[in-house]
């Protein structure tokens, strides 16, 4: 079974009242909390469906960003690293993670800083390396302390870049399979993937680059018909998930939890 597709948990982050003061590169609205706990609680369901256990933590009103938590940690076999997101109001998240991870996993190491940042969004494990993109919100300095830490583990790290104007390395890709990724060719075109299968998004489409393979399902963003019908094409068991709210922060299918297989 392949450590990056295959999970037996996920955390997840209920997302707060204080959503509406999330970040945002662009304002194109006010997101509606409602509607993002409904397509939260559709994503949390489709998770369990594959029979994984989610943890789901209650929301904290203090980081109007911390349901996107993949930002805070990389969960890998050997361990979990908790990460220093590079935004400001963000970098207490990480503290609030962690001993949700201690729970569950043996070894918790922690980028200590003070120089370094690194979200989990800018990092694509694949099963045989770590691609971590530098961007506005992950420096060299980060990225070479996570290689630091994981490379005693065996995980060889690759830097790359995040296309210029977007948040993360992931907004614009995803790992559906051992060896295929789902990219933007924006992104795809930079040649960062050479080796791997790559499945470009349709052009006008590049939303639904952020997906996540779970178990047998790919979760993805919903509205993106030609996307959906190249997956379910290509094999993919592909299941759809509101994502309007969260769109209107930049986030999108992996932001919203972590995936991994304790130890
Ligand atoms: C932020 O700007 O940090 C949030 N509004 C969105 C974070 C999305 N996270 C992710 O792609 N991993």
């Amino acid at each position: 079974m392949s450590f990056s597709t295959h999970f037996t948990h996920a955390i997840t982050r209920a997302p707060s009242a204080t959503i509406t003061r999330g970040l945002r590169a662009v304002d194109t609205g006010t997101p509606d909390l409602a509607l993002m706990q409904a397509h939260h609680a559709a994503y949390i369901a489709t998770l369990r469906d594959t029979g994984a256990t989610v943890v789901e933590l209650p929301p904290l009103d203090a980081y109007p960003d911390s349901v996107f938590v993949e930002d805070t940690a990389l969960c890998l076999p050997q361990g979990a690293v908790v990460l220093r997101p590079g935004a400001p109001s963000r970098l207490g998240e990480a503290a609030e993670m962690a001993p949700h991870l201690k729970a569950l996993y043996l070894e918790v190491m922690a980028i200590e800083g003070p120089e370094s940042f690194i979200e989990g969004g800018d990092i694509l494990v694949t099963e045989r390396e770590i691609l971590v993109g530098r961007s506005a919100r992950t420096n060299a300095a980060g990225t070479a302390e996570l290689t630091r830490l994981v490379s005693p583990w065996g995980h060889k790290l690759r830097e790359v870049h995040t296309p210029p104007g977007v948040l993360h390395f992931k907004t614009d890709c995803s790992l559906l399979g051992a060896e295929t990724i789902l990219s933007t060719k924006r992104l795809s075109a930079s040649g960062c993937f050479t080796g791997y299968r790559v499945i470009d998004v349709p052009d006008g489409e590049e939303a639904a680059a952020n997906t996540i393979r779970f178990n047998d399902l790919v979760l993805m963003p919903a509205g993106f018909p030609r996307t959906r019908d190249a997956l379910t094409a290509a094999g993919f068991t592909v299941r759809e998930i509101g994502n309007s709210e969260c769109a209107k922060l930049d986030g999108g299918m992996s932001c919203l939890s972590l995936r991994f297989t304790p130890r």
